[in-house]
């Protein structure tokens, strides 16, 4: 039923291609004169390195959704690329995931050391504060306010940090499926959540609207997750960008590993049918929203 709503004439490949290609300038001009060099050198290293850019790619959509103007939401999409990325530099450091391949080229700290890795880190998730507050116009300082409070809650112990904390607490453990869903809810959804809760409130989206998007976030942020947990298995290195296979060496508890992987896909796929049923009302305005849910079904990397 909800795929009948996305609209026959909406081109996804072109939508995707030319929000990416946005996304990717807006990150180039994002970093000022960063000093010194290397520490510059280091953020653009990996925050310049591909990746699908979905997280802001959502934000920018969903600000669409609510009628807003995309180019006000683009700063904020920006920030929270820089938290992606700076939790990825993080996540692959030797005391915590430990690898050496993200995006398809060596991990940071594998280029730069661990110490410029963890700085270059921390500077790309206080850039990202500077990016909301400082670099945003046309948008109330009311509306800013709450994106800051919204990025600070998932990006600390509410949120990425506090998955985190209990994903590494759990590995080489039995886990059970109520844990893994906080795990992946709060490492993996909560920014993609947030994605989408951004972009809205820039757009001034009423409580109704919000509420809704935040239901739609919440499925495909989770739905994301276990296909990624999928990926890891059934894909290969080189099509990830980033090592396959790492869950079953690390012992970590995955959907997979607890449901098998045709059930996996059937819970990724009713999540993304819930996504999409929430935003049945908005229709032909909801296509890019529609299509990027299904998108997170279906990807390969
Ligand atoms: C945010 C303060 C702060 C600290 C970070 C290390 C850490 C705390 C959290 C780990 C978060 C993490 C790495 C979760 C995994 C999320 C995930 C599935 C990433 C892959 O996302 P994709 O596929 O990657 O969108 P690309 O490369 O396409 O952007």
């Amino acid at each position: 039923m909800a795929k009948e709503v996305i609209s026959s004439s909406f081109d996804f490949a072109a939508y995707l291609a030319k929000a990416k290609t946005r996304v990717e300038a807006a990150l180039d001009s994002s970093l000022g004169p960063e000093r010194p060099e290397e520490l510059r050198e280091a953020m653009r290293y990996s925050l310049l390195a591909g990746g699908k850019r979905l997280r802001p790619i959502l934000c920018l959509a969903s600000c669409e959704l609510t009628g807003g103007d995309s180019d006000k939401a683009l700063p904020t999409a920006v920030a929270i690329e820089m938290i992606h990325t700076m939790s990825l530099i993080h996540d692959d450091l030797p005391s915590m995931d430990n690898d050496d391949l993200r995006r398809g080229r060596p991990t940071n700290h594998k280029v730069y050391g661990d110490a410029l890795a963890i700085l270059s880190g921390d500077a790309l998730l206080t850039r990202a504060f500077e990016m909301v507050s400082l670099r945003t116009s046309g948008v109330s300082s009311e509306r800013l306010l709450k994106v800051v409070g919204e990025l600070s809650m998932v990006a600390g112990a509410p949120g990425l940090v506090g998955g985190q904390v209990v994903d590494l607490q759990c590995e080489g453990k039995n886990v059970d499926l109520e844990t893994l869903e906080y795990i992946h809810l709060h490492k993996t959804g909560a920014l993609l959540k947030a994605s989408v809760v951004c972009g809205a409130l820039i757009g001034g989206a009423n409580e109704d609207l919000l509420d809704a998007l935040s239901r739609y976030a919440k499925s495909i942020g989770l739905a994301f997750q276990i296909v990624d947990d999928i990926l890891d298995v059934t894909s290969s290195s080189d099509v990830l960008g980033k090592t396959a296979g790492k869950d079953l060496v690390a012992d970590k508890t995955t959907y997979p590993k607890l449901l098998g992987i045709d059930e996996s896909r059937r819970k990724a796929n009713e999540l993304i049918d819930n996504a999409k049923a929430v935003l049945q009302p908005w229709r032909e305005k909801a296509a890019p929203l529609l299509a990027l849910a299904e998108y997170i079904a279906t990807r390969d990397r």
